[in-house]
C-alpha cells in the first residue's frame, strides 16, 4: 500500500514539475546567437543568425531524435518565466509577434525593428513546437537599435 501511495505521489509531482515537453534533448546541446552579443548597438534591419551545437535542425513536424527547429522570442520574459511560462514549456510556444517560429528549418532572419532596446532569446522546439526536456534555450540578449 505504501508503495502505491509513493508512486501516486511521484506521478503527481512529475505532472507539476514541467521541465519541458516530452521530447528528450541532448542536455549538452547549445543554441546561441552567432552574430549578436548582449549590449550590441545595431542598425535596422537586423540580421539574426541562429547557432546550434549538439543537435540538428529539422523542419517542424519532423520526428527525428535530437533535432528541432528554431524559435526567436522577442521582447518578452525569458522562457519559463512570466504568466505563460509553464504552459509554453509543457504545451508549446505560441506564434505571434513575440514568438517567431522557423518551422522550415531556417537558421537566420532579418528583422525590421524600431529604434530602442530589444531583448532576444532563442529556444529550440520539437516537431510540435514544444521545448525539449531539458529545454535548449540561449542566453537572453539586449540589443539597441539606433
Ligand atoms: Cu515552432
Amino acid at each position: 500500500m505504501k508503495t502505491v501511495f509513493t508512486i501516486a505521489a511521484f506521478c503527481l509531482f512529475a505532472g507539476f514539475a514541467h521541465a519541458g515537453g516530452e521530447t528528450p534533448s541532448n542536455p549538452e546541446a547549445k543554441v546561441y546567437f552567432v552574430n549578436l552579443s548582449d549590449g550590441d548597438a545595431v542598425q535596422s534591419p537586423v540580421t539574426v543568425v541562429f547557432g546550434l551545437s549538439g543537435m540538428g535542425v529539422a523542419p517542424a513536424g519532423t520526428e527525428k531524435e535530437n533535432t528541432g527547429h528554431h524559435h526567436l522570442l522577442l521582447n518578452r520574459p525569458p522562457i519559463g518565466e512570466g504568466d505563460d511560462g509553464a504552459d509554453e514549456l509543457a504545451y508549446g510556444l505560441p506564434a505571434d509577434d513575440n514568438h517567431m517560429h522557423f518551422g522550415g528549418g531556417q537558421t537566420e532572419v532579418t528583422l525590421d525593428l524600431p529604434p530602442g532596446q530589444h531583448t532576444l532569446q532563442l529556444v529550440l522546439g520539437d516537431a510540435g513546437h514544444v521545448p525539449h526536456n531539458p529545454p535548449i534555450v540561449s542566453e537572453v540578449i539586449t540589443i539597441t537599435v539606433e
